[in-house]
């Protein structure tokens, strides 16, 4: 690193041992994947250098006519790669999705207010209502359940709204294998007078390139974050119905006003100029031919690792995967998610322990594990790879010589470069 190396060494270091750590291992974490250089230079520019509280043409600092271009640009990119309409206003400020959620809900409820959304132990969020998080403590989360099978039971979801008749319900999930059906929500939230919201950070990416169903035609108000399937940089997106009205003390105003207000000056000061622009650029990559392929080969490859696990006997939560997505209950191997986790990660395959849904063990150390494939497809796997990843994978939780698994995965990673 030209600047790095000389004036902070010691950073400079750790910044080349993560990137060595990267390139030397299998990263299965679904949330996770590699922006593009292209990507890591916006974010390195001088946009970092500049406060621009406000939105385009209303700011409070003089100076900001490059940044007002920029975040144009990110909002028409946004349009563009998921195909909507002027109706959609879009926020591109809120930092990442935790934010982005919380403004969300700050424009739609008030403290108090009751929302409907997915168990956290089943694949929802921590901003989804969990009680250790802003979102359960000030308001009261009503959670729908998946099956025993791991799927959603809309029967359910319709028959707990109309006891409960929440003031928005919430879809898009973190650790869910199935595709949702978002036609199903709209109706049930429209039967209970409900908003209705979709968190599809880890499906962006797949909705962009049309292999999972789009949201837009059903929800109110979509958030995402930019660096999961979408493969930009850590960041998010809010988009608003402009042409849905909500109310705000004596006036009416458009969702997307209420959104925009919420994130600023509600949530937060000044964008970081440095991160729209980068999401400009992702936006730009993902709407072209090759980001299509390169969803399509995302789920082409889940589907690919989950017969082939499913066919060394492991038990997959809902039987299999239409996603990114792959959840593993690995107690039946005779290990916690916990193990399963360390024996992998010595092996050099990275994945993350999670519950499984009626976890009957903690979120600490419990049953399941949680995979994916959007980083390994950025890297140019395809599903012949993922047979191989598969049997590295039941190797290292069997404990079948972990150090020549690693030698295995190090071949393997030398053959798909981090580019
Ligand atoms: N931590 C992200 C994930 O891994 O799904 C969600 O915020």
């Amino acid at each position: 690193m030209k600047y790095l190396d000389k004036t902070d060494p010691q950073v400079a270091r750790l910044v080349a041992r993560e990137m060595k750590r990267q390139s030397e291992t299998l990263d299965l974490i679904p949330s996770e994947n590699i922006a593009s250089k292209s990507v890591m230079e916006a974010l390195g520019s001088s946009l970092t250098n500049k406060y621009s509280e406000g939105y385009p043409a209303k700011r409070y600092y003089a100076g900001n006519a490059v940044i007002d271009a920029v975040e144009l640009l990110a909002q028409e990119r946004a349009r563009k790669v998921f195909r909507l309409g002027k109706e959609w206003g879009v926020n591109v400020q809120a930092l990442s999705g935790a934010p982005a959620n919380m403004a969300a809900y700050f424009a739609l409820l008030k403290p108090g207010d009751k929302f409907m959304a997915l168990q956290l132990t089943s694949g929802g969020h921590l901003t989804h209502g969990d009680p250790v998080n802003f979102s359960g403590r000030l308001f009261r989360p009503i959670h729908y359940n998946v099956t025993k099978k791991g799927v959603i039971d809309y029967a359910m979801v319709r028959s707990l709204a109309r006891r409960e008749r929440p003031k928005l319900i919430l879809a898009g999930y973190t650790a869910y294998p199935r595709t949702i059906d978002f036609a199903k929500f709209k109706s049930i939230a429209k039967e209970v007078k409900a908003y209705f919201m979709v968190d599809m950070a880890h499906i962006a990416g797949l909705v962009a390139a049309g292999v999972h169903p789009s949201p837009f035609p059903y929800a109110d108000v979509v958030t995402t974050t930019t660096h999961k399937s979408l493969r930009g940089p850590r960041g998010a997106l809010i988009f608003s119905r402009r042409d849905r009205m909500i109310k705000v003390g004596a006036k009416e105003i458009s969702l997307a006003r209420a959104i925009d207000r919420s994130v600023f000056p509600g949530l937060q000061g000044g964008p970081h100029d440095n991160q729209t622009a980068a999401i400009a650029v992702a936006l730009k990559e993902a709407a072209t031919p090759a980001f299509t392929r390169y969803g399509v080969q995302i789920v082409k490859n889940a589907k690919a690792l989950a017969a082939a696990l499913n066919g060394m006997g492991y038990e997959l939560v809902s039987g299999g995967t239409d996603n990114h997505l792959i959840l593993i209950d690995v107690t039946n191997k005779g290990v916690t998610g916990r193990v399963a986790q360390d024996r992998l990660e010595e092996a050099g395959i990275v994945v993350n322990r999670n519950t499984v849904p009626y976890e009957p063990r903690s979120p600490f150390d419990p049953s399941g594990i949680r995979i994916g494939t959007p980083s390994l497809t950025t890297r140019g796997m395809k599903e012949r790879e993922m047979r191989q990843v598969a049997s590295l994978m039941d190797r290292a939780i069997r404990e079948e010589g972990i150090s020549k698994v690693r030698k295995e995965v190090l071949s393997l990673c030398r053959k798909f470069p981090v580019q």
